[in-house]
This record gives C-alpha cells, structure tokens and sequence, in this order.
C-alpha cells in the first residue's frame, strides 16, 4: 500500500473534506503502523539509556521524515489544499525534559535507532511535564502543562512491575514511544507510569498535594530540589523508574537466554546523569533475589552500568541524606552501605567514600565506583573533570574516563526545522550528508562562489520572515525582519550569564541615546525558563521584560533596537528561532558549561557564534578557525584559578569601570523603577555589584568589543555568508551519529 491509500484507507473519505484534526489523527496511525513493520529482531547485546528525562519534542513530521515520507504526504496534503504546517501544529509538545540533558537523549535515542542498533530508552511519563510558562506582570508565573491527549504517541502496555516503597507497593505500567530512525529500524522508548495518578488534586499554578505518593509520583517533572517535599519526591520517582526499568532490563535478557551472570552480554546500561544512579544498588539486590551472592551481583552489575556526568556545579551533584532514602527505599540502604565500606576499606580514604561524614550519599560515587565507564561531554569538560573535579577518583580508575563529546540529531534540527536550507545543501552536495554528516565539508567547495552566498542569505532572510509572523500570529510579538536577530535561548541559570546580554542590551540602549546609531538595527531575543525557586534567575526574568518594555515604548531607540523575550521557550520554538538567527549567544562563565547543544544547533543552522572558550564552543572554535567565531572572556583555567584564589571582585569592576557603573545602575534606575518592581531590580542589582557569583563584570568589556565587531562585519552581507558557510561545513562533527558511534565503539560494543 502506498501513503495515499494508507491515508485513505484511515479516513474514509477525500482529504479534501477532512479537518485538520482527522489529517492528523491519520497520519498519527498511519506512521504508527509503518513504525511496528520496522521493529526487526533484536540483537544480543542492548544499550538501555536511562534517564529521567527524554525532551522529544513534537514527533509527526519528525517520524514522517524518518519514515520518508514526508514530501509525499506534504504533496498529497497540498493537492487536497491542506497545509501540514498546520497539521503539525495541532501536537502538544511533550514536555518530559528541562533542557539540554534530556533534549541529548532524545538526540541520542534518533541516532541509535538510524545507525540500526537495538536500543531503548528508560524514563518516565510524567503527566503534566514541566511546567508552562506565563509571563505575568513581568514575572514568570508557572502553570501546569498536560500533553496527553485522546489520541497520542503513547501505547499502553499490559507489562507491569510492582515497585515497593517503604509503606507501600505501586504497579509500575511501561508505555512506549516508537522511535523511528531515519531510514532504519523502530526501537522503543519506555516510559514507567501509575494507574492511580490524580490529575484533578493539582490546584493553583503547578500546587499540589505532595504527601500523596500514589496520586502524585509521575504529576511532574520536578525542576529544582528547593524544598525538602519536593526533593523526597525525586527520590520517589528515581526508585520507580530504576526499580521498573531494572526489573523489565532483567525480564528481556533472560528471555533472550541470559543466564544473568552474563548479563553483560545482553544488557549495557547508559546512566545519564545521576538521576538514575540507584539502578546500580537496586540491580544487585533484585539478582540477590534471584539467588545470586552480593559478590557475584556486584561484579555482574559493574560490568553492565556506565555513567555519563554533565555538570561541574557543586549544587547540581546529587547527594542524598541516608535519612531520605531510609524513608523511601529502605531496602536499597543496607546495599549502599556495603558498597561504601567496600570502598573504605580499599582505599581507607573519606574523600572517596560513598555515604560521607554526615550520613549523605554521594550518588556520583556509587556510578564511578561501581560502573565500568565514567564520560564527560566535550573535550574540555571531561579534562576539567579529570583535573580537578573529579581528580582523585581519575587517579583511582583513569581507565574508566573518557569524552564522548555531544551531538545533534540532524534529522529534526535541519531537515525538518529548516527545508530550505536542507534543500539548498543536497542541490549543492547531494543526499549523503543526511546520513553522514561529514559531507557537509563539501560545502567549502563553494566558499568563493557569490551565487551560492547570496542564496544562502537569501533562506535565512526567509527564516527570519517566518520567524516574525510565527512570533506574531502565536505570541503578538512584533520584530523587524531587517534587523539583526541576536538570539540566547537556553534555561535560564547565572552560570548561562543571560545577565551579561541584559546588561549590553542596557549599553546599547544609552549609547543610542546619546546618538551613537548602529548601521543596521539589532533585535536581541531571548528565551528561557526559570526554576520555580531561582529567585536571581527570575530577577533576570523581570529586567528583561521592563526593558523590552522601556525600548518598545521608546521611539529614539527602537528603530535600532529591541529586546524581546519569547513566553515558554520549548522545543517546537527552537525550531523556529535557530534557523531563523545570525549571531548565536554562547556566553557561559568558562569552565561551567559542561557542553552546550542549542550552540551546535544555531551553528548547523548558519548561526556565528559569539562565545566563550567554555563546553563544546572550544571544539566549534577548533574546527571553525578564529575567522569565523568571535571568542571573549577569560579561559577556564583563568576561571578556575579565579575560584580557587578568590581574588574575583565585583566591586572592583562596578566602582571603577564608568561603561559597567552606567549599565548596572541602570538596573535601578527610574526608567526601570518605573516600570519593573524595586524589589526584583534591586536584588539583582546587588547580586551583580555585589557578588556576581559567575563573573559577569569581569568579562563584560570583552564582550561588549567582540559582539560590536559581529555586527560591524555583518554589514559585509558577502563576507558574513562566507562565515556561515563555514559554520554549516564545519558542523558534521556535531552529528549525534558520531557520538552514539563513539559510545557504541568505547563504551557499549554492540
Ligand atoms: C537534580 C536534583 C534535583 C532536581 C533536579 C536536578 C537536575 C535536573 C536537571 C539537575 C540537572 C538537570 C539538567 C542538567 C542539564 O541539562 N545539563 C546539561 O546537559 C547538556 C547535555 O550534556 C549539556 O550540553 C549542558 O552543558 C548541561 O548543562
């Protein structure tokens, strides 16, 4: 049967007289079906990558590309007077991810499932998500955000494990998710969820009733560990997703003949992140259940977990009291003990130890001891971690350390957020890039060739048209296409530094005042979420909306320039800010981006970056030479020796610096006052004078420097063409099919 009569068969009468909500309902069971028909045999060895969050975004045109038959159905809508944009438009986006580290395992899971390999992902089917966000009076307000609709991605399953807690036992149901890779086999995403979950007990904003477990276990994904309920909840959910995820890990291999003592053979578990970590523990005593000895469990289980690490922030490093889990999960806590003194009695060292002093867990500890593989995620941040952060525990194992360094799927951030620029590439190169990314490097062929120049300043003007109108039709935001589009989207964090934009966004604003024109009129964009009790983030937040408001309202500054902060920054938005951006924001404090993604994204979209030498920015530098990436700011070693010195004084800047002064009174000046709340402005203001925690005064010079000569040289629309040429050749080594080969050919050996 070919796509038409599929689609006819589904609907039972012309496309043509069908709604747009019946095209999708179709297509949703059409891609369906073609999906199981690719779910072939599985192999013996199988990568399970677990984790508590998977941020797929919206999935119909992703699969129908995968499937390949996206410009077939486009043509058979089109022909029936139908537009898929607006098909596509009717999916909720599934919100199971804070940002980067669960938007890298859906990337991953794509590229598992296109290069052919047999892989599932583990995870949660969390009802209500993260939250949406709402910009209320210039503050983010966080409302609920259900994704499950009647009809969805999701399948139900019959496969059920019990999982007990310390009062009581809950049936843990697996849904899946179809992941189609491009041109290849389905695998599957499962997803652990409760029958008793109680949508209805969620009150004002994202509230609830958190003593009851059974209603609320899969409600959220939590965002923060603020306050003390919140952080029990966690620990709730982590136990049922590693106890379910564990149990159906076990149930496959044995019935593919393991024996379980050569579970490795069958099984490799990718631990992403710490959130995760008490599969290990909760692996040994479910083997104990089945009879085998602690020893015999322990080494079957190191053998089988790897541990992938993405952060250097202390506050970011789970540690979890004995007390907690003795509330939750008394059973794991006797496991966990054995395997501290194990280790204390090896290398009699309290540094390295798993429950320290103070009676907390370090769940980092559990995953380096007692996994086989310990990776970070550029090049930097794995060196960072062998040197300094996790020094003593690479002088224990430094075999175990290794970088695998993050990718993209291609598939959803260029082919499918941005055709024309997909298009434009296979007229000039062919297809081949689409499955090996490193064919973009063909591109340099035309570096000289003025034609292929201006049609790619040409998509991006169209991208940036696009942008507008969506921005204008969705969220009654108003940009001038002809303007620059200087975009940071990314969670909002002072380590990300969105504080630093805000404060050159303040210089710009009185330089223009003063009469200094720009030569081509700027629009810097913003989009971000705060967690609900990052007071400073949603500080930032506010002086972001008063001064989109200050310069909107301002008629001397806005032909020049404007501020404008898009409302729930999520997947779905990414796909239509990065094709759409010329200067891409990478301005993390060096050293504390562990990596970045929305970086490689903007940069395969034609982006220049405007960056530190921070995560996975010093890789793009390398390979992008300094023509073509502006670079500022002090380097992590700078950073780190600023740290350990604690000679950083923000005080120094701000009382001495007349450019900096200027910019950070501002923050509390009447112009603000008069439209913002003293006490938000003024929090920040001293945060920034103050402390500055991420030292954003002692790079802001540079900065301010690097980002004038980007929009000076993108005057020379030629020469700026040929940067973002580049920056599209150089970016295949951002494919997530060259990470998932490169975990595959040091870690899992499938
Ligand atoms: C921990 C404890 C309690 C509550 C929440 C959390 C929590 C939740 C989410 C801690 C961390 C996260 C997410 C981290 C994350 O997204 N890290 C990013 O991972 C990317 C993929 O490797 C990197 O590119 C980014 O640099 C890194 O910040």
């Amino acid at each position: 049967m070919n796509t038409e009569e599929r689609l006819l068969n589904h609907l039972n009468k012309p496309v043509r007289d069908c709604s747009d909500q019946e095209i999708y309902d179709a297509l949703l069971e059409i891609v369906q079906d073609m999906a199981k028909e690719r779910e072939y045999e599985e192999g013996k060895k199988k990568i399970y990558y677990i984790s508590a969050e998977f941020l797929i975004g919206k999935l119909l045109s992703n699969n129908l590309i995968n499937l390949g038959i996206y410009d077939e159905v486009k043509t058979i809508l089109t022909n029936a007077g139908k537009d898929i944009c607006i098909i596509e438009e009717l999916e909720q986006e599934p919100s199971l991810g804070n940002g980067g580290l669960g938007r890298l395992a859906a990337c991953f899971l794509d590229s598992i499932a296109t290069l052919g390999y047999t892989g599932s992902g583990i995870g949660i089917n969390y009802h209500l998500g993260l939250f949406k966000q709402e910009f209320k009076h210039k503050l983010q307000k966080e409302v609920k955000n259900p994704w499950i609709t009647e009809k969805s991605w999701l399948t139900k399953t019959e496969v059920c494990y019990p999982v007990a807690f310390k009062d009581f036992t809950v049936q843990a149901r697996k849904y899946e998710i179809a992941v189609t890779g491009y041109g290849n086999r389905t695998n599957k995403l499962n997803l652990f969820d409760i029958d008793s979950v109680d949508e209805s007990m969620v009150g004002e904003g994202i509230s609830f009733d958190k003593k009851d477990i059974a209603g609320n276990l899969t409600l959220f994904l939590y965002p923060d560990d603020s306050d003390e309920e919140g952080r029990m909840l966690r620990i709730y959910q982590q136990y049922f997703m590693v106890s379910s995820g564990a149990q159906m890990i076990l149930d496959e291999c044995t019935a593919k003949g393991s024996n379980l003592y050569d579970l490795s053979d069958y099984a490799v578990i990718q631990i992403n992140d710490t959130h995760p970590t008490m599969v290990i523990p909760e692996l040994i005593r479910l083997l104990m259940e089945k009879g085998m000895n602690m020893d015999d469990a322990i080494e079957v289980v190191k053998k089988t977990c790897a541990y992938t690490n993405h952060t250097i922030l202390a506050e970011a490093l789970e540690k979890w009291p004995v007390h907690y889990l003795k509330e939750v999960v008394p059973q794991l806590v006797p496991i966990i003990e054995v395997l501290d003194d194990r280790i204390r009695r090896k290398f009699g060292d309290e540094s390295a130890a798993i429950i320290d002093r103070n009676d907390v867990v370090h769940m980092a500890h559990i995953d380096i001891h007692y996994g086989f593989s310990v990776n970070g995620v550029a090049a930097l941040h794995t060196e960072i971690l062998k040197n300094t952060e996790l020094n003593h525990f690479y002088r224990l194992y430094p075999e175990k350390f290794n970088n695998k360094t993050n990718g993209i799927t291609f598939r959803r951030w260029l082919l499918h957020c941005n055709p024309l620029l997909a298009d434009a590439i296979s007229g000039l190169i062919g297809d081949g890039y689409k499955k090996d990314a490193t064919d973009l490097e063909k591109l340099g062929d035309f570096l000289n060739d003025e034609h292929v120049l201006s049609n790619l300043l040409e998509i991006k003007q169209k991208n940036k048209t696009a942008l507008k109108k969506y921005l204008e039709q969705t969220q009654g935001l108003h940009i001038d296409e002809n303007s620059i589009f200087d975009i940071q989207v990314k969670r909002l964090h002072e380590y990300k530094r969105q504080q630093m934009n805000v404060l050159y966004v303040i210089y710009k604003y009185l330089e223009i005042k003063k009469g200094k024109i720009p030569k081509t009129p700027i629009t810097v964009i913003f989009g971000a979420k705060a967690a609900p009790a990052y007071t400073i983030a949603k500080d930032i937040i506010h002086a972001i909306l008063c001064l989109q408001d200050i310069i909107s309202a301002d008629p001397d500054v806005n032909p020049y320039l404007n501020v404008v902060m898009v409302e729930n920054y999520n997947v779905t938005l990414a796909e239509k800010l990065i094709p759409a951006c010329d200067i891409s924001e990478q301005i993390s404090l060096a050293s504390k981006e562990a990596s970045g993604t929305g970086n490689m994204k903007f940069m395969l979209n034609g982006a220049v970056t405007l960056g530190t030498e921070d995560g996975a920015n010093v890789e793009i530098h390398q390979l992008v030479g300094d023509d073509n990436i502006y670079i500022f700011g002090a380097t992590s070693d700078e950073v780190i020796a600023h740290y350990k010195e604690g000679d950083y004084s923000a005080k120094d800047y701000y009382e001495k610096d007349p450019v900096i002064h200027e910019a950070v009174e501002f923050l509390t000046g009447p112009e603000m006052l008069a439209v913002g709340c003293a006490d938000n402005l003024n929090r920040l203001k001293q945060e920034l004078a103050g402390k500055d925690w991420f030292m954003t005064l002692l790079d802001f010079n540079d900065y301010r420097e690097k980002k004038e000569r980007a929009f000076e040289d993108y005057t020379d629309r030629i020469a700026w063409a040929k940067k973002m040429l580049v920056n599209i050749s150089k970016a295949g080594y951002f494919s997530s099919d060259r990470t998932i080969e490169e975990y595959n050919r040091d870690i899992w050996k499938l």
